[in-house]
C-alpha cells in the first residue's frame, strides 16, 4: 500500500504531536501502524492579507508522520473558514438553511483557499499516494488536485450530515459542487441517510450513485480506563461531594445551534414544571464551550442560552440548589470520561449531527454494575446504532421531559440490560477500525 496522506482543515497542533489525545490524530494512528503519513492543512495561522503571496509549506515530521502546514490570510480565514465553510455549508448540512448567510464572495474564497491547498500540496505528492480528504472545508479538493494532475487514489468522508437534494439546490452552485465530487474515487459519509442524500444529489447531475456509509467511533478501551483511573483525581471527587447524594444528569457539547441546546433547557424546564418531586432532588450539569464565537449566528446563540439558563435558575432554584449547572469553558477530557462515570444520565439531544461521539463515549464511561442512561436523539448519526439508548425527538419538550423521568426511576435490571445491549457496538465499530476500512476501502480502488 502506497503512502497515507491525510488532508483535514486543522492539522493537530505542535504539542499534540507527540501524544494524540484523541480524534483523528488516534484514529489515524491506530490505523497507520509505523506506516509512513504526510498530514496537510492549515497550520491554525493567520497572516496578514499581503503575506499571502510568499507563504510557505512549513514541514515537521514526529514519528512516521509529516506535518506539512499552511497559513491563511486574514481574508481567507474570514471568507473561507467562517464564512463559507461555518457560515454556508454548517448550516446547510445541518438542514438549516435559514442560518446560511450566503455571500458570493465568501465562496470564491472558498474554492480559492481549496486551489492554493492543491497548489500546495501537489508537489509533496508521490504516485503512489493514498489521499484522504477530510470534511466540508475541502468538497473541492479532489477536484482542485485533479487541475494540478494528481492521479493518485483520492478519498472524501464527510464528517457531518448532508441534507437532502431539496434543501441542498439552496445553495448557490450546487451543482456544480456535486459534479465536483465526482473526482474522488471514494466518498465516504457517516449514515444510510446521508449516503442516501449525496446520491440523490449524484443522480440530478448524472454522476453514478458512489456514496459509502463507513460510521466513525471513538477509542472505547482508553475512554472506560480513563473513566475509572479519573475517578480518584481531587476534582473528580469534589464534583461527586458536591452531589449529596443526588443524581446527576450530564450534556457535553460544543456551544453549536446542531447541538439542541435551547431546545433541551425548555425540555428540562417541563420536566420540572411536570415531575415537581425532582426540584432540589437532581443536579443537572451542562458542559459547553464556545464554539466559533465569532460567528454571528453563534452570538446570537449564546444570547438565547445566557437567557434560558439565566430564566430556568432564577425561576426554579432556590438558597441551596442551582437547577442547571452551566459551564462555557471547555473541561479536560481526562476528567469528562470520570464524570460520565458518576452521572445517572446523559442528555445529548442534537437536532440533527453527523454521528455524535459523546453518545459513545457516555457508553464507554459507564460502570457495567452500575450504568447511566443515556438520552438520545433520533436525529444524530450515532441513533440508527444505538436503538437501546431512550430515543428521543429532541423538538418534542414532553418527550423529552419524560425520558429524563424514566430515566430517573429506570430499575437497575433494566439499565444495565439497556447499557449491555449498547456496548457492543461501541466497541465494534472504534475509530481505528473507521480509519482502516476506509483506508481500505480507498487501497482497493483500481489504479488509473
Ligand atoms: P463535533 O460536532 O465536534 O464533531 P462530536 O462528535 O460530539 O461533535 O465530538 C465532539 C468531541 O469533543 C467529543 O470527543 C467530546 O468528548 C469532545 N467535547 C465535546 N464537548 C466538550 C467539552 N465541553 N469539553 C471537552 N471536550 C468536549 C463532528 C461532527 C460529529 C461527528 C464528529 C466526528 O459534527 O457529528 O461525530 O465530527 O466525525
Amino acid at each position: 500500500m502506497g503512502r497515507l496522506v491525510i488532508v483535514s482543515n486543522r492539522v493537530p497542533a505542535v504539542r499534540e504531536r507527540a501524544q494524540p489525545a484523541g480524534g483523528l490524530a488516534v484514529a489515524l494512528r491506530d490505523a497507520v501502524q509505523g506506516q509512513e503519513c504526510l498530514w496537510f492543512g492549515w497550520s491554525g495561522q493567520q497572516i496578514p492579507d499581503d503575506e499571502g503571496e510568499d507563504r510557505r509549506v512549513s514541514i515537521d515530521t514526529v514519528d512516521n508522520v509529516t506535518y506539512a502546514t499552511v497559513d491563511l490570510t486574514k481574508s481567507e480565514y474570514n471568507g473561507f473558514y467562517e464564512g463559507y465553510s461555518n457560515g454556508i455549508l454548517w448550516p446547510l448540512c445541518h438542514y438549516r438553511a435559514g442560518l446560511m448567510s450566503y455571500s458570493r464572495q465568501d465562496r470564491h474564497t472558498y474554492h480559492a483557499v481549496n486551489t492554493m491547498f492543491a497548489q500546495k500540496l501537489a508537489p509533496l505528492l508521490k504516485s503512489d499516494d493514498l489521499i484522504w480528504v477530510h470534511d466540508y472545508h475541502l468538497f473541492p479538493l479532489g477536484l482542485a488536485l485533479r487541475e494540478q494532475g494528481i492521479k493518485c487514489r483520492i478519498g472524501f468522508f464527510l464528517h457531518i450530515p448532508f441534507p437532502p437534494w431539496s434543501l441542498m439546490r439552496a445553495l448557490p452552485g450546487a451543482e456544480k459542487l456535486m459534479r465536483s465530487l465526482r473526482a474522488y474515487d471514494v466518498m465516504g459519509v457517516q449514515t444510510e441517510d446521508d449516503a442516501r442524500n449525496v446520491n440523490e444529489g449524484f443522480s440530478v447531475v448524472g454522476v453514478p450513485a458512489q456514496a459509502r456509509v463507513f460510521p466513525i467511533g471513538i477509542d472505547p478501551e482508553s475512554f472506560q480506563q480513563q473513566a475509572s483511573s479519573g475517578l480518584d483525581s481531587p476534582e473528580v471527587q469534589k464534583l461527586e461531594k458536591s452531589l449529596r447524594g443526588l443524581p446527576l444528569i450530564i450534556g457535553v457539547d460544543r456551544m453549536d445551534y446542531s447541538k439542541g441546546l435551547p431546545e433541551r433547557f425548555r425540555a428540562y424546564e417541563v420536566f420540572l414544571r411536570k415531575y415537581p418531586e425532582y426540584r432540589g432532588k437532581v443536579i443537572y450539569l451542562q458542559i459547553t464551550p464556545v464554539s466559533r464565537g465569532s460567528v454571528p449566528e453563534y452570538k446570537v446563540l449564546r444570547e438565547e442560552l445566557d437567557g434560558v439558563v439565566g430564566h430556568i435558575n432564577g425561576t426554579y432554584g432556590d438558597f441551596d440548589w442551582v437547577p442547571i449547572r452551566y459551564l462555557t469553558h471547555p473541561v479536560p477530557r481526562e476528567l469528562l470520561a470520570p464524570f460520565f462515570r458518576l452521572s445517572h444520565a446523559a442528555l445529548v439531544t442534537p437536532l440533527r449531527d453527523g454521528m455524535n461521539l459523546v453518545a459513545k463515549e457516555y457508553v464507554a464511561a459507564q460502570d457495567a454494575k452500575d450504568p447511566g442512561v443515556l438520552i438520545l436523539s433520533r436525529f444524530a448519526g450515532a441513533a440508527p446504532e444505538m436503538e437501546d439508548a431512550l430515543l428521543v425527538n429532541p423538538h418534542d419538550a414532553d418527550e423529552v421531559a419524560d425520558a429524563l423521568h424514566k430515566s430517573l426511576s429506570m430499575s437497575l435490571s433494566e439499565r444495565q440490560l439497556r447499557w449491555k445491549r449498547l456496548k457492543p457496538d461501541v466497541w465494534r465499530v472504534t475509530a481505528g477500525s473507521w480509519a482502516r476500512s476506509f483506508i481500505t476501502a480507498l487501497a482497493e480502488v483500481r489504479s488509473e
